[in-house]
């Protein structure tokens, strides 16, 4: 009996450092539900590094939509309009927004009735950061 107690003590330890210490995190994730008829939907969240050097984000990539974009909203000559982002980069120690109005992120053609999402941000061929959010209404 008396061992369990620093095990458990150690995995705590861990568990709280490798949270801290991971490179990128997400907080702030709202992904809404396709409006009826609708077969693509918007998300937003907060990009925070912690890595010394800037990653950069690839593509983005669920298991729940066909494809998924990101996204720029502009307003030109007082219309609306989106354009594709390319690579994102997120700086050393700093946060990219995704909010209204701004970068989000498009989902296109869900797969089935979905009530959740699970999100995978690449770098390149890796996943440096994934996601699981509940869709809201
Ligand atoms: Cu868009």
């Amino acid at each position: 009996m008396k061992r369990i107690i620093p095990v458990l003590i150690l995995a705590l330890l861990c568990c709280a450092c490798s949270h801290e210490s991971a490179p990128l995190v997400a907080s702030d994730v709202v992904v809404s539900k396709p409006k009826p008829g609708m077969s693509m939907a918007a998300g937003y969240l907060t990009l925070t590094s912690n890595a010394s050097q800037p990653i950069v984000i690839t593509h983005v990539e669920s298991p729940q939509f066909e494809s998924i974009e990101m996204h720029e909203s502009v307003i030109e000559d007082g219309i609306a309009r989106m354009y594709r982002l390319g690579d994102l980069t997120v700086a050393a120690k700093s946060s990219v927004v995704f909010e209204p109005g701004g970068k989000h992120l498009m989902l296109m053609r869900p797969v089935g009735e979905i009530d959740t999402v699970s999100l995978d941000f690449y770098a390149g061929e890796a996943v440096v950061l994934t996601v699981n959010v509940a869709l809201s209404d």
